[in-house]
């Protein structure tokens, strides 16, 4: 493939990405010191998660271009230099060795102008052809596919001179979208999976062949949405809108243990199926949320270094676009979910183990009686990691309460609602400012004969994360006005429920100053 040179890809460059925060540094005369007054308001700033990646300010999507390369865990991700209004997206990037902590790297690349990107650089994926890191992404407008190549380190970026290499969807398709290309080997042939929709049909994910990566054939659909989730069977509109017609965005698609597994992103929320593939056909079997709140979009996955297929999602915000500009940040990518399939082929969520190198302080309660509210006298805070063990016993709703205020003005709950079998994330108390969200989320979890509940709970400032027994997650926002909304405790209500083991611990932030460099 002909690249166009460095210093080509630097003049058609359309944004000039500072490594600024913002505009408004001074020199203090008296220190020497430049002073940013967006950098000090965004280290100061308690919604500003401590152990979850975020950009170093304004606006992040989704997760693009996930790879293990050479010792580190890349991570690609949607950006813009504004929040709301918002400019066109770019690939940020950065890196980490264990996907606990991350360092910040160079933009990768930005609109060219004149190019078939010149309106934005939209998310793709990464892959290794013949050792060279190689991004396959979307140009818009236009929605058409690009590629570009790095150096080993995956700092420097060229693009194809031949982009773009798929320049319009397949010839007599009515299709609703184009985008989010992800690309792998097969034999000799290289197989690019782009996301889409058929209108008045469902969402599809459209399968090309290549044997160069330049040029690429249609061949079908990998997969459509099944007629019984379309738009106009009854059983569609009493679940999640799959087959809407609307198109299928940031698919993922991986083979996992026997099976293979299917993620794709619509309507807010990421759907997966398990299922089998052959004829470059995907066959699903079973299907469900990867997230039910809403507030977990656009997941990618990756195979690291052990193996391990591991998952990152956007987490968006639930406040106003207002309090979004007035912050100067925005989104954040969720902890790593290791994947694995259960033994009833369902997708098995477990947080990254590594994550308890964030272990600080540690409080243990084991084997209490609760009805009512429990207090955890010991704990408490915006940091932390919760695990509970509990049986619900006689109690309709089991679970815990965190950033708690004193008077429980504030607070938000993660709980197991026995009549409904479902997980309950609360965060309709979690605040008193107008411009927070909140909202009560719900996931589908059926305990087997004697089987406890099992949260792990995550709070970051803002970002609640909840993994209840490895297979049901639910993602929150909170944004507490209080100063005391700081508060743990166990919950059970009209009833007992017997607490087995409830750990909490103090997670250490990982950087000194909330800007994860
Ligand atoms: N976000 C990207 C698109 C993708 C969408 C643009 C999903 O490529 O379809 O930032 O959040």
């Amino acid at each position: 493939m002909a690249m166009i040179s460095r210093r080509q890809f630097i003049s058609q460059s359309a944004l000039a990405v500072t490594t600024t925060l913002s505009r408004g540094a001074r020199l203090d005369a008296q220190s020497g010191q430049v002073v940013d007054p967006l950098r000090q308001r965004l280290a100061d700033d308690p919604h500003r998660p401590q152990y979850h990646f975020l950009s170093k300010a304004n606006w992040l999507n989704d997760p693009n271009g996930l790879i293990f390369w050479k010792g580190h865990c890349h991570l690609f991700y949607q950006y813009s230099s504004t929040i709301f209004p918002q400019g066109p997206k770019c690939w940020g990037h950065a890196r980490s060795k264990d996907m606990v902590h991350w360092e910040h790297l160079p933009m990768a690349f930005t609109p060219t102008p004149g190019g078939p990107d010149k309106d934005g650089c939209w998310s793709g994926s990464t892959f290794i052809n013949n050792s060279v890191p190689t991004a396959v992404y979307t140009g818009v407008l236009p929605q058409v596919q690009c590629l570009a190549t790095s150096d080993d380190d995956m700092i420097i970026w060229r693009k194809f001179s031949g982009n773009p290499v798929v320049g319009s969807p397949p010839a007599g398709l009515a299709v609703t979208g184009f985008r989010d290309p992800s690309i792998w080997k097969e034999g000799e042939s290289w197989l690019m999976t782009v996301g889409s929709g058929f209108q008045n049909q469902g969402g599809a994910v459209l399968l090309y062949a290549s044997k160069d990566l330049a040029h690429w054939d249609y061949l079908h659909p990998l997969f459509t949405a099944p007629p019984f989730e379309r738009r106009d069977s009854a059983r569609a509109s009493a679940y999640e809108p799959i087959g809407t017609g609307d198109m299928w965005e940031c698919p993922d698609f991986f083979p996992l243990g026997r099976k293979h597994v299917l993620m794709v992103s619509t309507q807010g929320r990421v759907h997966y199926f398990v299922g089998t593939y052959s004829d470059r056909k995907f066959r699903a079997e079973t299907h469900d949320l990867i997230d039910g709140s809403g507030l977990h979009y656009a997941s990618k996955s990756f195979e690291d270094d052990r193996g391990r297929r591991i998952l990152l999602g956007w987490v968006r915000e639930a406040r106003s676009k207002a309090a979004q500009n007035l912050a100067g940040w925005s989104g954040a990518i969720s902890l790593p979910r290791v994947l694995s399939i259960d033994p009833d082929g369902a997708l098995q969520m477990d947080p990254l183990p590594e994550l308890a190198h964030l272990h600080g302080r540690h409080h243990r309660m084991g084997d209490a009686e609760v009805a009512g509210f429990l207090p955890a006298p010991h704990i408490q805070g915006f940091s932390l990691e919760i695990q509970l063990s509990m049986e619900l016993g006689s109690a309709r709703e089991g679970g815990v309460s965190v950033r708690r205020s004193l008077d429980a003005v504030e607070e938000a709950t993660i709980s197991y609602e026995a009549a409904t079998q479902n997980i309950v994330l609360a965060t309709g108390r979690s605040s008193l400012s107008p411009d927070a969200g909140g909202g009560t989320y719900r996931g589908a979890l059926k305990l087997k004969p004697g089987e406890p509940l099992g949260l792990t709970v995550f709070v970051d400032a803002s970002v609640v994360e909840v993994f209840a027994n490895g297979r049901t997650c639910l993602t929150g926002r909170i944004y507490p006005t209080r100063g005391d909304s700081l508060g743990v405790g166990i919950f059970a209500r009209e009833g007992q429920a017997h607490v087995k083991s409830f750990d909490a611990f103090e997670m250490k932030a990982i950087s000194r100053d909330r800007l994860t460099t």
